[in-house]
């Protein structure tokens, strides 16, 4: 295609995007009456993942606030206990003292009262002083889905796994209230206290097409007072399932989500209905006023920046006092339609927990596999010193490529191959540039990195790769994670999910990792600075027939400094 041509179709992309929603994947509200209740006969094992975590059968969405309480690990998940679509929504419990080995639990929090009679839907936990975790939920009490906030405690404080859950009659705690959307007002985030002996927590909302994080204060956790301003807000459309907490500029270390002073920054991330993307900003919380103000290198809205590029939304964050870490957790749901989740009898996992702190830019933040997830590593293979010329495919043999952890860093000689970077590709979409320019598609400085979910001759793959542009006074990294050979099955969302990749190129290197695991591939770009998640549903690549190669289409020679893989062994997963 000429570049011309090719601008048009982009600048075409580009208007289109702004108008419509452009992930194909499954919304969490969408219903199905018809398959809501449908229990599953049998569960296909084909695309089921190895060490992410799913339960064993059924529907999930949400992960619901994950918290750290006395050594153990609890994780809540949105889940359907009657199908494989959304629908009859509990809070589902799985225990750990790892994050990567989960024993499953009874649903800890079910429709049972006029106040949640019909869902339980998304919220937080927050641990009060004394070592008393409560959880704040949005519960829907109308076939309208009207929605208040409510709150749960443990039935027993000395039972290890919290197994039981009441829900005292002085619920609900919160009414949308005059002047608030009540059909759009959701997702309580973990409260933080203030010095002023105040409780604080938002809710997601909408005013029109004003995405609100609603501010609530109290005093005691039970009467709640709604503040005359949001905390933030912005023209994005509903914002749901919002996260708020601090980082520190000093360390790589989290922070209790009550901490205010020191040199730190704030996190607001918020779920975009509209798209289901997620976004977030870094900023100041001047705690005086209550008010968050984005640092000016952020922006909130569409071209604002991603926990992941990818298939990740509804994400949740949890101070892990026990590491000194923030975690953060992503639900990736299925890019297969309806009827097929139905047919397998299961549909969406969680992502591998991360570890999430900020870069020393302060303009973003880095994220990186727990390091937990390393005790799964079995079989090694390695790589040093590889080169790979223009054309070149290496497979990387030895591992189960179906399910395994690699880790590459490339190099390569010199820049003056970056192909050049059209100005009127800066407010693009990092995805629509990726649609275009494939891996197949021959550059200068890449396109190179990894074909995932192979199949021996290359009639379905993932590839996730880098390729380089110069800009007019900077180098522009584009990294992408392309699902449109991933399947030769048709009636697939098969989208070439891409970020743009801040990183300081004077070292000449790239590294990669990708966590593969049958029909998941998620992957960190350099230090985890851009991270993009794919789901994908190979034919052929499957379990024995899965291959893994490392690739290079551009002009330039590329070097495989280094490549360590690894198959990856099973957990106790539920
Ligand atoms: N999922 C929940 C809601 C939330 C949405 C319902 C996000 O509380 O807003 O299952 O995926």
């Amino acid at each position: 295609m000429g570049i011309s041509m090719f601008v048009c179709v982009l600048v075409g992309l580009v208007l289109y995007g702004t108008t419509t929603i452009i992930n194909g994947v499954e919304g969490s509200h969408k219903v199905y009456k018809e398959y809501k209740s449908v229990p599953a006969v049998e569960v296909k094992q084909l695309h089921r993942t190895g060490f992410h975590f799913q339960p064993k059968k059924h529907w999930i969405n949400d992960p619901n606030r994950p918290m750290y309480y006395n050594g153990i690990y609890h994780l809540f998940y949105q889940y359907n206990p009657k199908g494989a679509v959304w629908g009859n929504i509990v809070w589902a419990h799985s225990v750990s003292t790892d994050m990567i080995n989960w024993k499953p639990l009874d649903p800890a929090i079910y429709p049972s009262k006029p106040f949640d009679r019909y869902g339980c839907w998304s919220g937080s936990a927050t641990i009060l002083p004394g070592n008393r975790p409560i959880i704040l939920y949005t519960g829907i009490v109308d076939p309208n889905n009207t929605q208040v906030q409510n709150y749960a405690v443990p039935a027993n404080y000395s039972d290890p796994y919290l197994q039981k859950w009441v829900k005292p009659d002085n619920n609900p705690l919160v009414f949308p209230g005059v002047g608030v959307n009540g059909t759009a007002f959701r997702d309580p985030t973990t409260a933080w206290w203030g010095p002023d002996g105040h409780w604080r927590i938002i809710v997601g909302s909408r005013r029109k097409h004003r995405g609100m994080a609603y501010l609530y204060r109290s005093r005691d956790f039970m009467s709640w007072t709604k503040a005359q301003h949001p905390l933030h807000s912005a023209k994005t459309g509903m914002w749901e399932c919002p996260d708020f907490y601090p980082v520190s500029m000093d360390s790589e270390n989290g922070l209790e989500t009550s901490v205010m002073k020191g040199n730190i920054k704030h996190v607001l991330k918020v779920s975009l209905d509209l798209t289901r993307y997620e976004y977030y900003t870094v900023g100041t919380y001047f705690h005086e006023k209550d008010r968050y103000v984005p640092d000016n290198t952020s922006v909130d809205g569409l071209a604002g920046l991603r926990y992941d590029y990818g298939n990740f939304y509804a994400s949740k964050t949890f101070f892990d006092a026990s590491k000194n870490r923030r975690i953060l957790w992503g639900w990736a749901n299925e890019s297969d339609t309806a009827s097929e989740d139905v047919n397998k009898g299961w549909a969406g996992i969680q992502t591998i927990p991360r570890k999430v702190w900020l870069d020393k830019s302060g303009k973003q933040l880095l994220q990186w596999p727990i390091e937990e997830l390393e005790t799964l590593r079995g079989k090694n293979v390695h790589l040093n010193n590889q080169q790979l010329n223009l054309g070149d495919h290496v497979e990387i043999k030895g591992i189960a490529a179906a399910q395994a952890d690699v880790e590459v860093s490339f190099s390569f000689a010199s820049l003056d191959k970056a192909e050049p970077f059209d100005p009127s590709w800066a407010d693009m979409d990092a995805q629509q540039l990726c649609s275009h320019m494939g891996s197949t598609v021959t550059g200068g400085l890449g396109p190179f990195g990894l074909l995932t979910l192979a199949s021996a001759n290359l009639e379905e793959y993932t590839p996730v790769f880098f390729r380089v542009f110069k800009a007019k006074d900077k180098h522009v990294v584009l990294m992408c994670s392309d699902a449109t050979s991933s399947s030769l099955k048709k009636e697939l969302y098969k989208p070439s999910f891409s970020g743009f990749v801040d990183v300081d190129l004077t070292d000449k290197k790239l590294s990669l990792r990708s966590l593969i695991d049958h029909s998941v591939v998620e992957s960190f770009g350099p230090g985890g600075k851009t991270c993009i998640t794919s789901r994908v549903y190979p034919t052929l690549a499957v379990l024995g027939d899965c291959h893994l190669f490392a690739f290079n289409n551009g002009t330039e020679t590329i070097t495989i400094e280094k490549l360590n893989a690894w198959s990856m062994n099973n957990p106790l997963m539920n």
